[in-house]
């Protein structure tokens, strides 16, 4: 059967996804919102046949082991959606350097439940498609949506997905200062912080009144706002990350640095507001007339890479293939 090829990009959530309220549906136990990123993208092709396992090929290199499981899991959703029980074949080329937490499983399950879902005959209106990328990794629901998207926490399977949402242009300088595995993964942390941290709820609190405040700074375009809350969200997040039992850190010296140096920025004037994922990289939010400057600032700390909003996953024509 021929391949379906989708392409997808990371995205960086300016209030946090950290705590699942359902491991089995990948259900949130808050709401997110982020901006797609117009770079690090995945394409990744599926074609489905008789074979008798699937096959799983990423960045040249055939894949076994759990991270093979986890597509043929993800897959077994698709083949039960379909009435299927063919085989894929899923060939996969990642430009982001994989676990570094420059969400590399955003854009892998966004692209996979875009192909797949074409590949297989199934629905293909972005909800149910933020849905089902959902169940692969929960940030790729949001990947699905082009620029500034919020995820819904929902009240179940039906209503936990990632639409558009209004805000004014906003770019990211993203600051690499390691591109090595990171040691333990946001799955694993995730699990560990609703467990073992004594602000868990606070945190999934907090998080929700965020979540409102941002929307209302979307509403209101007011970037100054925007980029407070998407600071200080990220500190909160990697201060109950650091209170798990046994505790894990991902900032490092060098992105506790960078922190800093955006800070001095706007005491310049500059307005640049820091994040960072489940990794010593920073992202930082400027709007777009800053972004070289601030990445001319940062370049000391690291690779610069100033991007700016990207597309929702999407088919690529079959001769791109
Ligand atoms: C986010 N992260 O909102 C947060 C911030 C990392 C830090 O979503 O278990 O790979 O597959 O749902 O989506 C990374 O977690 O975790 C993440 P799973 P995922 O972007």
């Amino acid at each position: 059967m021929n391949a379906v090829t989708a392409r997808a990009y990371p995205n960086i959530a300016l209030v946090k996804y950290w705590g699942k309220r359902d491991e089995a549906l990948m259900l949130p136990a808050a709401g997110s919102l982020s901006l797609t990123l117009d770079a690090y993208a995945t394409t990744t092709s599926v074609s489905f046949d008789e074979a008798e396992h699937d096959r799983f090929d990423l960045n040249g290199v055939a894949q076994s082991g759990e991270s093979l499981r986890r597509v043929t899991r993800f897959l077994d959703l698709v083949r039960e959606r379909a009435g299927s029980d063919a085989r894929a074949q899923v060939v996969s080329h990642n430009e982001a350097p994989t676990g570094a937490g420059l969400a590399s499983s955003a854009s892998g399950f966004a692209a996979l439940a875009t192909a797949a879902s074409a590949a297989a005959g199934l629905p293909d209106d972005p909800q149910s498609l933020s849905r089902l990328a959902r169940r692969g990794s929960g940030s790729a629901a949001r990947s699905i949506v082009s620029g500034v998207a919020v995820w819904h926490a929902g009240d179940g399977d039906a209503t936990s997905f990632a639409e558009p949402v209004d805000a004014p242009e906003m770019h990211m300088v993203i600051v690499t200062i390691d591109e090595r595995q990171k040691k333990v993964s946001s799955r694993e942390a995730m699990r560990l912080t609703a467990l073992t941290s004594p602000f868990y709820e606070g945190w999934v609190t907090s998080t929700e009144l965020s979540l409102n405040a941002m929307l209302e700074a979307c509403r209101d375009r007011d970037f100054t706002r925007i980029g407070r809350i998407t600071e200080s969200h990220a500190l909160r997040m990697h201060a109950v990350i650091q209170s798990t039992d046994p505790p894990v850190r991902y900032l490092s010296p060098t992105s506790v640095a960078v922190f800093d140096a955006v800070v001095r920025l706007r005491e310049q004037g500059i307005e640049a507001y820091s994040t960072a994922d489940a990794g010593p990289n920073v992202a930082v939010l400027v709007q777009p007339g800053d972004a070289d400057t601030v990445a001319r600032e940062l370049a000391e700390y690291g690779r610069v890479r100033a991007v700016g909003p990207g597309r929702g996953a999407h088919l690529l024509p079959a001769e791109t293939a």
